[in-house]
């Protein structure tokens, strides 16, 4: 397999994740195609299920590339499961203590970093380890654990969250963390309530040597996160990008 996104954000490079709500595995082909280097299937707020993220990891797969799982909240299981499908990371959502970061570590994780079961026949199957002994000892460092944090709680608890074994990056949900700064008054994803905060969870994140990641709608959101330090950055989701695809093609005759 080419050199992946994990290779490629370990190595300290920039990638950019297409997501996708629409579960269809013909959805992943397209925006792999159209470029993005990986794509996160959203089981949170978009509409993947198991059953989707097996068929969407076999399209990635067609294509030589990995993809990204967004697990719902709390749902350590999942995780152990996606990645036993074949995921290459799993994303995390609302981590705000010691806690939530160990449970999630411990499902991502085999021995000794974690707790995780055996039991990846269809992740051997997509990867280039054969060989259940290689993958065991491989896994932990191929597979990425990205915890969000988008509360205050999370912030006040970020150095501890960092310093959880097992995980590998911190994914910042901009829309949360806008509403829970302004207790509930607006989303405003990159706005002066959350930019500063924003800031600063890539400053602590990569002096600990973890990687940083972000989600943006807007291409210009997405240059200011990077020059920040951002690594994996998520641009618009898949029924975005259709929308503003269509409006654009609709203004160009006119309507
Ligand atoms: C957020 O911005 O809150 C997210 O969860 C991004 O998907
Ligand atoms: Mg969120």
């Amino acid at each position: 397999m080419a050199l992946d996104f994990v290779s490629e954000l370990k190595s300290g490079k920039e990638v950019i994740a297409g997501w996708c709500g629409i579960p269809s595995g013909l959805m992943v082909e397209a925006l792999l195609n159209a470029g993005y280097q990986t794509v996160t299937l959203d089981m949170q707020h978009g509409f993947h299920d198991i059953s989707s993220v097996l068929t969407c990891v076999a399209s990635a797969k067609m294509l030589d590339q990995r993809l990204i799982v967004r697990i719902p909240v709390g749902e350590w299981g999942t995780a152990s499961r996606t990645l036993d499908m074949g995921a290459a990371a799993v994303i995390a959502p609302m981590i705000n203590t010691v806690d939530d970061a160990q449970a999630f570590a411990a499902a991502m994780k085999y021995p000794p970093v974690g707790a995780r079961s055996w039991g990846p026949g269809r992740a051997m199957l997509v990867s280039d380890q054969k060989n259940q002994n290689t993958y065991l000892s491989t896994a932990n460092d191929d597979t990425l654990a990205i915890a969000m944090i988008e509360t205050r709680e999370a912030l006040d608890n970020l150095d501890a969250i960092l310093a959880v074994p097992g995980i590998d990056g911190i994914f910042v949900g901009p829309s949360d963390l806008s509403v829970t700064f302004s207790d509930g008054a607006e989303i405003n994803q990159f706005g002066d309530r959350s930019i500063g905060v924003i800031e600063d969870i890539a400053a602590r994140t990569m002096a600990v040597g973890k990687i940083p990641c972000i989600f943006a709608i807007l291409p210009e959101h997405l240059k200011l996160a990077r020059s920040f330090g951002y690594r994996l950055c998520a641009l618009n989701t898949d029924s975005g990008v259709i929308a503003r695809g269509a409006a654009e093609l609709l203004s160009e005759i006119g309507e």
